[in-house]
């Protein structure tokens, strides 16, 4: 395999309005993230990638942007986020930009301007359709955040535009060049200006199966999710491949693809050696909908690393701003301790490809409890989901305690840096409730403590990053080891060096007969020291949620 400056990356994804603030108004800013670059050097991180920070009515959260070229004033100047590329680049940190470009805002011009003549040129920017009142819609495709994908267009009666996401993100039509090079435009002026590269939104999004038409409704709204109509789009590799030679491949970028449904013939396409992105998020154990066990989550990680086996690599991850804590999701509530969380991270960590830590991940933040009331949370897509409760037949008891197990708000509360108010992230009053459990998980508590989970992230990185053991956790074979042992998650790493990863994910204690005898202990969560006797055997008895990381002789 061709080597390429990312392989051996860590990154650490940033959700900027709730990270840290500086100026007291409650929402985090770039200012912030400066302030905060030693911490994230001295946890060992090599890429930041920033959720959107372009200028943006913030109707979902900065991913409906009114203007590429500026940031928001919320989170501070072009002149704040030159300062953060270059103090990054001095403490060897590449900063990643979110690109957002399957649909803009409402509010950028080029909508505006397709507003005022929809059959001008920048009418043709975005997908518009003649509407008369009462006849059928040009499909039944359901909107992510729920609702018809069609809705009118602003001072034209007669006039609907196409929106996947919500109503106030008009869907950008690829189809015309003229956008695409808008768009290339705008790519290449940020990687001119030294950003590492892009983490890349909703791209399989792009390409529409046209002309408009019905799919099988599989909802009681008479709608039909966009994953039935994705499923019969193609071609959307002529416009990635564009893009990429446009842009990434001249600047040598990172990119990293936010990619669902792609099919397999694909892969080596989308991340294969000069494939249209570098990597793409692994979210095999996210999707899974159903209540999560430990066969499942084992199936589903360790089948997504096969099938990219010599082909490319992907961006692990166990949350990010979309999903609930990954410790919430992926262990039980009864069994959620340091130890286990601990054991998430080794799993996901060592795996092929390279680890993303979502904020606060690294000091173990769980998801909310309760709240008292719908309007303590903020996300878009959370009213469909509550009514969605109601009208299943759940009490509004039950559809909150529902929406508290989902919500995208749960990633999005402010990072817990101690336990002074508000957890220390802003002086003045935050734009999103603090998880009151930040007397117990902030990072001050944890920072000096050498059995803490942020010591033991920065343990982790500090082993992958060790120049013995780097080119084994980077390049090494990823073999899953006794899959059918249940609740066992193990694999072996095998480069310059042979490691095992081994992690008992269940709440009773496990033997495991070993295909050779260990020769050391690399990392434990447990403290785990093995004697003579141990050594000499190839048989070991594993605590509860113990992982164990060791090379073997
Ligand atoms: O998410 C795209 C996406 O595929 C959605 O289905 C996502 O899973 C969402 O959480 C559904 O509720 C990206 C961003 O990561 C997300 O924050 C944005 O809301 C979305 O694009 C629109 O830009
Ligand atoms: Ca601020």
């Amino acid at each position: 395999m061709e080597k390429k400056w990312w392989h051996n990356k860590v990154a650490y994804q940033i959700y900027p309005k709730s990270f840290y603030d500086t100026n007291g108004d409650g929402i985090g800013d770039i200012n912030g993230v400066i302030e905060k670059l030693d911490y994230l050097k001295d946890l060992g991180i090599d890429i930041i990638w920033l959720s959107p920070i372009y200028c943006s009515p913030l109707a979902d959260q900065g991913y409906d942007i009114s203007d590429y070229y500026d940031i928001d004033p919320r989170f501070g100047t072009l002149a704040d986020l030159d300062r953060l590329i270059a103090e990054g680049k001095k403490r060897g940190i590449g900063i990643v930009m979110d690109l957002v470009v399957n649909h803009c805002s409402d509010e950028h011009e080029w909508f505006k301007k397709a507003c005022e003549d929809p059959d001008g040129e920048y009418g043709k920017f975005f997908y518009i359709e003649d509407y008369k009142d009462g006849a059928p819609l040009p499909c039944n495709w359901r909107s992510y955040f729920g609702g018809s994908v069609w809705e009118k267009l602003p001072g034209h009666d007669d006039k609907i535009y196409l929106h996947v996401f919500h109503k106030k993100q008009p869907d950008l039509n690829w189809e015309n060049p003229k956008l695409r090079k808008e768009v290339y435009k705008l790519i290449n002026w940020w990687l001119d200006k030294g950003i590492a590269g892009f983490r890349i939104d909703a791209i399989i999004n792009i390409k529409k199966k046209l002309p408009f038409s019905d799919y099988l409704v599989d909802g009681d709204d008479g709608l039909s999710s966009i994953d039935n109509m994705l499923k019969e789009a193609t071609g959307v590799g002529e416009f990635l491949n564009e893009l990429a030679e446009e842009t990434f491949r001249k600047h040598d970028a990172f990119t990293v693809g936010e990619v669902f449904n792609e099919k397999d013939d694909e892969l080596p396409l989308f991340i294969g050696s000069n494939g249209y992105f570098s990597s793409m998020f692994d979210f095999s154990a996210e999707l899974i909908r159903t209540e999560m066990t430990p066969e499942l989550y084992k199936n589903a990680i360790f089948k997504a690393h096969e099938r990219v086996d010599g082909i490319g690599f992907l961006s692990n991850i166990i949350e990010n701003h979309d999903e609930p804590r990954g410790v919430s999701r992926f262990i039980p509530k009864e069994y959620l301790t340091d130890t286990s969380k601990k054991m998430l991270a080794g799993i996901y960590f060592l795996l092929p490809g390279l680890p993303f830590i979502y904020q606060g991940q690294e000091i173990g933040m769980e998801n909310l409890d309760e709240v008292k009331d719908l309007s303590d949370l903020n996300d878009c897509a959370n009213s469909n989901i509550y009514e969605t409760s109601l009208h299943e037949g759940k009490s509004e008891k039950e559809a909150l305690a529902h929406l508290i197990n989902v919500t995208r708000d749960n990633a999005r509360t402010p990072f817990q840096w101690d336990d002074s108010e508000n957890a220390g992230f802003t002086a003045g009053s935050p734009w999103l409730m603090v998880n009151p459990k930040y007397k117990s998980i902030n990072l001050a508590s944890q920072i000096n403590d050498s059995d803490s989970i942020f010591n033991f992230y920065k343990a982790l990185i500090s082993l992958r990053k060790n120049p013995e053991y780097e080119s084994t956790f980077v390049y090494g074979k990823f073999t899953p080891y006794k899959t059918e042992q249940k609740n066992l998650l193990a694999y072996s790493r095998v480069g310059e060096k042979s490691v095992m990863v081994i992690a008992n994910y269940q709440k009773d204690a496990q033997t495991l007969s070993l295909p050779s005898k260990i020769k050391k202990v690399l990392l434990s969560n447990i403290s785990k020291t093995l004697d003579n006797s141990s050594l000499n055997s190839t048989e070991i008895v594993l605590s509860p949620y113990e992982l164990l990381v060791v090379e073997m002789v």
